[in-house]
């Protein structure tokens, strides 16, 4: 048996990937949650590389032309909200081939019982498990591809993809131990914020998805601000007012959500807001939260509306960001390759 290929990487620098999924219309989660602070980490000045994970999508069915639309649309709310292409590498995932490459190498290093104990798939397989796509079950195995592709260290991302994370670094630890190599590194999950976590506005105690078949449960980037200001009122709360402490929000997750998104999209802590509205009715509560929330979303969506206009454009800043993607990704994934023992006598 020949000797493994050695690296002489131990260092890897500041480097943040993230990405979204173009399986629906953006929401105040995905906004909140990764997207404005994927514009503060690149503002940061670290190297910020942003995808639209289409692959991640058709996990679950997408009518084609609908994933088309919504992989733009995606993009223009990337943009809108501050993404510069020009600062940050932005594309969609399925323009660089490392992703589906490396993914196929890492569902040869990751465990069948791993994946299964992701609740993510726990929640979206549902009690018919035997009729998911075999796709949505090996979905880690891709994000972790997509992440160490890029030799990313460090990754923003909602509460929910934590466990995600998690398993990012466990498949880098295999990797890395099974080849005798320290050729992946470890990733930081950032999960920070007032809202890593934003709630359905119909029940505060499941997450707020793009994919809920409730359009009331959610607001969308896309809402205009008549419909901002519906959903919010329309809200589900409880009869009490505000309470005068965080600790009274405990066993109020209607209220805690509002709140947390007031924090979130005023950027002040949650103590603040808990000071300017204690013992305020949702009645009041929940015309400032309308206008808050429309006053720092209707530019977006204007912008997006704008963006959306030139669908070509889109196109062309998708297709020049996958063209750096590749040539930072294409390298490693080569690597890889040579590290695995596959012959690459073509090149
Ligand atoms: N409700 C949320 N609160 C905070 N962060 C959230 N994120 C998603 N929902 C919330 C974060 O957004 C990023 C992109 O998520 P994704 O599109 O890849 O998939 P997801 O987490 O499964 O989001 P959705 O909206 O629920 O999509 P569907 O319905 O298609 O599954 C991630 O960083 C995520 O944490």
């Amino acid at each position: 048996m020949s000797e493994p290929v050695q690296t002489p990487q131990t260092q890897f620098k500041p480097r943040i990937f993230s990405g979204i999924q173009p399986s629906g219309g953006l929401t105040l989660g995905n906004y909140l949650g990764a997207l404005k602070r994927f514009v503060e980490k690149q503002d940061e000045g670290i190297e910020t590389i942003y995808c639209l994970v289409d692959l991640h999508a058709i996990t679950v069915w997408q009518d084609p032309e609908k994933l088309r639309q919504q992989t733009r649309e995606g993009a223009a709310a990337f943009i809108a909200a501050g993404i510069d292409p020009a600062r940050s590498v932005l594309f969609n995932q399925s323009q660089v081939t490392a992703h589906a490459e490396l993914a196929w190498i890492f569902n040869c290093v990751a465990r069948m019982g791993w994946m299964g104990r992701m609740t993510q798939w726990k929640d979206k397989a549902g009690k018919n498990a035997e009729a998911a796509s075999l796709g949505l079950f090996a979905y880690p195995a891709l994000m972790a591809a997509d992440i160490l592709a890029y030799h990313a260290t460090m990754v923003p991302v909602g509460e929910d993809q934590k466990q995600h994370l998690e398993l990012t670094r466990d498949i880098a630890i295999k990797f890395n131990n099974d080849f005798k190599v320290d050729f992946f590194p470890v990733v930081e999950p950032l999960i920070e914020g007032a809202a890593t976590r934003v709630m359905s506005l119909r029940d505060g105690t499941k997450k707020m998805s793009k994919s809920d078949p409730s359009d009331q449960s959610r607001i969308n980037l896309t809402d205009t601000a008549d419909q901002i200001a519906s959903k919010i009122r329309k809200a589900k709360t409880d009869p009490e007012p505000l309470p005068d402490t965080v600790e009274g929000l405990k066993d109020r997750p209607d209220a805690r959500n509002l709140v947390n998104i007031y924090a979130a999209l005023a950027g002040h802590t949650v103590e603040q807001v808990i000071a300017d509205f204690a013992g305020a009715q949702f009645g009041t509560f929940k015309p400032a939260l309308a206008d808050l929330a429309v006053a720092k979303l209707a530019p977006i969506t204007t912008e997006m509306n704008r963006l959306m206009k030139d669908p070509a454009e889109i196109d062309r800043i998708l297709g020049q960001g996958g063209e750096r993607a590749e040539a930072i990704a294409r390298p490693i994934v080569d690597q890889v390759y040579d590290i695995v023992g596959m012959i690459r006598s073509r090149r």
